[in-house]
C-alpha cells in the first residue's frame, strides 16, 4: 500500500444518483488527474445503494457511504502515514454530500469539491445534514443546476463551501436545452474535468454576494479581494464566498471576460421577461370571475 501511494496525495471520486464507476465521466476525470497530477486516485463504487429508483432510500444509502469512505480514508492514514489534509474528495451530486458526511466524521480531510451537489433532501436543511464548509479544510463548490425542483432543477443552491461558484447564474447552462433531462447538472462535472485538461483554459469568477446583485448589474469587477478560478486548480487561500461566471456552451467551456458581459445581459434580459410573465400570471389568478 505504501508503494501504491507515497507521499502523493489521494483523490477519491464519489458519483451521484444512478450512477456508477462505469459512468463515462468518471472515467475522464480519472484519466485527466492521472496524466495531470501526480496523484492516486480511488473510485468509489456505491452503485447497488445508488441506482434505487426512489430517491430517499438512494439519500439514506448515501449517509452509509460517507461513513464508509472516511473509514477507508483512516485505513489508508494509517497503512501509510499520509496526512489528512493529502485527501481530497470529489463528489457529484449525492456524493457530494456523501463527502461532507466522511469530512464530518474524519475532521481535517484537505479538500472536497462538490460538482452540483443535490438539493432535494438537503436545500435549507441544517449543516449537519448536508455538506458545508466545516467538512474540510477547504470545500468549493460549483452550482449548475439550482433552479427550483419545480422547474426540473436538482442541484442545491445555497453556499456549502469556503467558495461556491455559479457557471452562468448557477442554473439553465447554455447548449441545454430543455428536453435534455440532466444536461446542467452534468456541467458541473465537465466544467471540472475541463479545468483539469486544459488548465489554460481560466474560468475566472467575479465575486458577487447575491444572484440579485449579479443580475442587478453590482458585481462587475474583481473587486478588493480578486476574482478567483473555479475548478480544480482553485486558489484556495484566495478570498471566500461566492462568485459568479460566464461558460461557452459547448468544449472548451471557458470564456473570456468580454463574453461574460455577452451573457450577463442575456441573463438579466431573460430574468426581468420571466418576472414579467410570473407577474401577469398573478394577476391572472386574483381576477374574480364575473358570475
Ligand atoms: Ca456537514
Amino acid at each position: 500500500m505504501v508503494d501504491v501511494v507515497g507521499e502523493r496525495r489521494i483523490s477519491f471520486i464519489i458519483h451521484g444518483w444512478g450512477e456508477g464507476i462505469w459512468k463515462q465521466w468518471i472515467l475522464d476525470l480519472r484519466d485527466a488527474l492521472l496524466e495531470k497530477e501526480d496523484l492516486a486516485v480511488v473510485l468509489v463504487d456505491w452503485s447497488d445503494g445508488a441506482e434505487s429508483l426512489n430517491y430517499l432510500k438512494a439519500v439514506q444509502n448515501m449517509r452509509v457511504v460517507g461513513r464508509e469512505v472516511a473509514k477507508f480514508v483512516q485505513l489508508l492514514h494509517e497503512y501509510t502515514e499520509l496526512p489528512y489534509d493529502k485527501f481530497h474528495l470529489i463528489g457529484h451530486s449525492l456524493g457530494a454530500h456523501a463527502a461532507g458526511f466522511a469530512g464530518e466524521m474524519q475532521p481535517g480531510l484537505g479538500r472536497i469539491s462538490a460538482l452540483d451537489a443535490a438539493g432535494p433532501s438537503f436545500e435549507g436543511t441544517d449543516r449537519d445534514c448536508r455538506l458545508d464548509e466545516t467538512d474540510a479544510n477547504y470545500v468549493d463548490a460549483i452550482h449548475t443546476d439550482s433552479s427550483k425542483l419545480s422547474e426540473g432543477g436538482v442541484g442545491i443552491s445555497q453556499r456549502v463551501g469556503h467558495s461556491d461558484f455559479y457557471p452562468n447564474g448557477g442554473y439553465a447552462q447554455p447548449g441545454c436545452r430543455w428536453w435534455m433531462v440532466g444536461c446542467s447538472h452534468a456541467r458541473s462535472h465537465l466544467y471540472f474535468i475541463e479545468s483539469v485538461r486544459l488548465p489554460q483554459c481560466r474560468y475566472t469568477a467575479i465575486p458577487c454576494k447575491s444572484e440579485e446583485d449579479f443580475v442587478a448589474g453590482r458585481c462587475r469587477s474583481c473587486g478588493e479581494n480578486g476574482c478567483k478560478l473555479m475548478g480544480y486548480y482553485t486558489d484556495e487561500m484566495n478570498n471566500n464566498g461566492s462568485f459568479f461566471l460566464s461558460t461557452r456552451g459547448h468544449s472548451p467551456y471557458c470564456t473570456k471576460m468580454k463574453f461574460y458581459w455577452r451573457r450577463f445581459y442575456m441573463l438579466r434580459q431573460r430574468r426581468s421577461a420571466a418576472m414579467s410573465e410570473e407577474n401577469r400570471s398573478m394577476k391572472h389568478s386574483n381576477m374574480v370571475p364575473l358570475t
